[in-house]
């Protein structure tokens, strides 16, 4: 059964300039030349190239919540790790544990224990005050944060050995993994100001597809531990400190990142980059951290908090999360919870929840089903205004996903200063 939202209809006004025009040129073409005019007005009304409009998106109820949701990819596979400038396609249990934050053994063993005996584990970690010695922690600047060089050294080194294949129509998305986590959420900004998402899109004749933030969408970097608030800012970085207190890495801390290669059909792969907070070696799988006040389910924000986490770490290798409770206003460390993707999803989409009435309820799977929308229609988007026949070299567009959830490109004059162009093409 498919519950759709309301069908956004074209603008009248955007029809009634198409009908004026229409209507213009049938005045001053001949008999013969009615025919053209005509067809191509019907043209531009039913299939305009540059926007693939909401009302093609198909997607099941809102309220339909499967004791399992529908996974992201056909496949996923890590295919490397990258540290301080340094790639290898070496992902072995013992390579993670150099090159990766490990989990403190105590918090490792919390998937398998019972409430009781996890509680014993925890309280050397509860009390903790995670508002302490914010200073030392600095953010990601603005070109680390969105480096795709870890996913490009990957693809080289597939090249350099005639392993890289890939002809048109076949596009490789290359992308750090937040933007896809948040064409993903895009569909639920009802409570945003600024709720377009915007992106460039550097297309290379070679198949790949580069993802890059746009810096001219002023709603980027001003949130989360960017913003300019003190308070906000603090509580932000409260989750450095819960990553210290329940990590271990050899060396000075800095990002580490796994590489990954996923295929969403047989049109579209995938290469990204993932940032992990933690690597469990008793699990042998990643843990998300992530440090949160009291969460509500009653609380929507709360339920979309959960939502981008699930989402998050569905575009990465096997994760769990593992959430510290803290109190908001001192910075107290209360709790430490453990959740499986699974157990996540039964939490913020559980059937004993009343429905939210906005934003799709959160609901996981149409969230999935949103994000291979958005995907793929990036993708037909690009392949409509590449010209794949001409060499060009590369060229970027302009990707807006619109608070009314219609996808838009936009050819650029030229690629931005910030994209890199891999030298290996
Ligand atoms: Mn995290």
């Amino acid at each position: 059964m498919s519950l759709k939202e309301p069908v956004e209809t074209p603008s009248p006004v955007e029809n009634i300039h198409n009908v004026v025009n229409g209507v213009a040129a049938l005045k001053l073409k001949s008999k013969k030349a009615n025919k053209k005019v005509k067809s191509k007005r019907r043209n531009k009304i039913s299939n305009a190239n540059d926007s693939i409009p909401y009302h093609t998106f198909n997607h099941s109820s809102k309220n339909y919540l499967p004791n399992d949701p529908k996974r992201i990819f056909k496949s996923i596979e890590e295919v490397g790790l990258f540290k301080d400038d340094q790639f290898t396609c070496d992902v072995s249990q013992k390579r993670k544990l150099t090159a990766m934050p490990v989990l403190v053994h105590n918090a490792s063993l919390l998937a398998d224990l019972s409430i009781t005996d996890s509680k014993a584990l925890k309280t050397k970690f509860i009390g903790t005050n995670l508002y302490d010695n914010l200073e030392i922690y600095k953010a990601m600047d603005d070109k680390d944060l969105d480096s795709i060089e870890p996913c490009l050294k990957y693809i080289e080194s597939q090249f350099q050995c005639g392993a890289w294949l890939s002809a048109f129509p076949k596009l490789t998305i290359v992308s750090a993994r937040h933007h896809i986590v948040d064409i993903g959420m895009s569909l639920f900004n009802s409570n945003e100001k600024n709720a377009d998402t915007t992106l460039i899109c550097t297309y290379l004749d070679n198949g790949l597809l580069l993802f890059s933030q746009d810096t001219q969408n002023k709603s980027f970097a001003k949130d989360g531990i960017y913003s300019t608030d003190p308070i906000l800012k603090k509580i932000c970085f409260s989750g450095f400190a819960f990553e210290d207190l329940i990590t271990n890495q050899d060396g000075p801390k800095s990002p580490a990142f796994s590489i990954v290669k996923a295929r969403l059909d047989d049109n579209i792969d995938l290469v990204l980059r993932c940032e992990m907070d933690a690597y469990n070696a008793t699990q042998d799988i990643y843990s998300e951290l992530k440090c949160y006040a009291n969460l509500k389910m009653g609380n929507p924000q709360h339920r979309k908090k959960l939502l981008k986490t699930w989402l998050q770490t569905g575009i990465c290798p096997e994760s769990d999360i593992i959430i510290g409770i803290r109190n908001p206003s001192d910075g107290i460390l209360h709790d430490i919870l453990q959740y499986s993707r699974t157990n996540l999803y039964r939490k913020f989409n559980s059937r004993n929840l009343t429905p939210y009435n906005k934003d799709f309820n959160y609901n996981s799977n149409v969230a999935v089903e949103w994000l291979q929308h958005c995907l793929r229609s990036i993708c037909e988007l690009v392949r409509r205004n590449a010209n794949p026949d001409v060499d060009e070299g590369p060229r970027s567009f302009k990707i807006k996903i619109d608070a009314r959830h219609n996808i838009h490109v936009k050819k650029l004059h030229s690629t931005p200063v910030s994209v890199t162009i891999p030298n290996f093409t």
